[in-house]
């Protein structure tokens, strides 16, 4: 029995990356059925006949629903100024990530094409909430920073098709081994280029490069009053609300989150999703039953 960690699965194949090299593996039945093999995961497989079969799935450390990926401590939450980012899913997997925890930062792609007013505007609602790297495959700007960030880690890069994903691994690889895309003329969106995710190795550092998305939902049972926790910048002002711990922030009278808002503390725009976030989770968690 060795053990391996699952660098890509494509139908019920997984190639492991173990102590004695790259092994093809197949899942065994019950596993294959469960469907529930993911790139990350750590696993024990089996010589049987001329096939290396995988017999175990170890316990994770976490896991993301988007991208579909185990045990991992990083996520690089990739935007670019094109195609336009959607702001409230970044919030959304900075939420996910948090809940598993998994350290978000932001990695602003495609800087050789962006103005200043973009980048400054994504750093200023952003700063005091993850770290904010201004990246470019094109010239490499950051790259470095990318992986010394990386080392020892297993880091996974998310986000909409067609921000520079792969493009942004080739540049860290220094080598085009993934498959890039264009962007569909007509809609301005991701062709989804890349179709599976998959552990590529520099140094000591995994990364995972994954398939774009642009929808995520945060889980059926996550309780609405849940949310402001993974909020962390609010979390100093939010000692000085009238309700304290019972304050949602969104309409209580002397709420001091909302006071540092207006007091440009904290980022409007984050504030606002928030608010709409809260109430879209309050509204299922009121239908829940139904
Ligand atoms: N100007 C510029 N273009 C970039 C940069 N990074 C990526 N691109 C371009 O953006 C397009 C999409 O890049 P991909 O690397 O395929 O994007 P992706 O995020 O992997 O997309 P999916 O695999 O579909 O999720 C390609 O045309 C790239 O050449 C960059 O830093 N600057
Ligand atoms: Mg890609
Ligand atoms: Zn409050």
């Amino acid at each position: 029995m060795i053990e391996g960690v699952v660098i890509k699965g494509v139908a019920s194949r997984f190639t492991t990356d173990t102590e004695e090299g790259i092994k093809e593996c197949f899942a065994r039945g019950k596993l294959k059925k469960d469907g529930d093999i993911r790139v990350g995961d750590r696993v024990l497989i089996q010589k049987e006949g001329k096939d290396f079969v995988i017999t175990k799935v170890l316990e994770r450390k976490n896991r993301l629903i988007r991208p579909y990926v185990a045990n991992v401590d990083l996520c690089f939450i990739v935007i670019a100024p094109v195609p336009a980012p959607d702001f409230m899913l970044v919030d959304k997997i900075i939420v996910n990530a948090r809940m598993n925890g998994i350290t978000p930062v932001i990695i602003v792609n495609k800087t050789d094409i962006a103005d200043e007013r973009f980048l400054n505007g994504v750093e200023n609602d952003y700063n005091n909430v993850a770290k904010v790297l201004r990246t470019s495959a094109l010239t490499g700007l950051n790259k470095d920073v990318i992986l010394e960030m990386s080392k020892g880690k297993t880091a996974c890069l998310a986000g909409q098709s067609a921000v520079g994903k792969s493009s942004l691994m080739n540049a860290l690889l220094g080598a085009d081994k993934q498959e890039t895309g264009g962007l569909s003329k007509k809609t301005e969106r991701g062709r989804h280029t890349t179709r599976q995710s998959e552990i590529l190795k520099i140094g000591d550092a995994r990364i995972i490069d994954t398939c774009g998305f642009s929808m995520l939902e945060l889980p059926e049972d996550f309780r609405p009053q849940d949310l402001v926790y993974y909020y962390e910048e609010f979390a100093d002002y939010a000692l000085g609300c009238r309700f304290r711990t019972g304050c949602t922030h969104v309409s209580e009278p002397d709420c001091a989150v909302r006071k540092a808002v207006n007091e440009n503390k904290i980022s409007k725009n984050r504030y606002e999703r928030y608010c709409v976030l809260y109430s879209e989770l309050k509204e299922k968690w009121r239908k829940r039953y139904e």
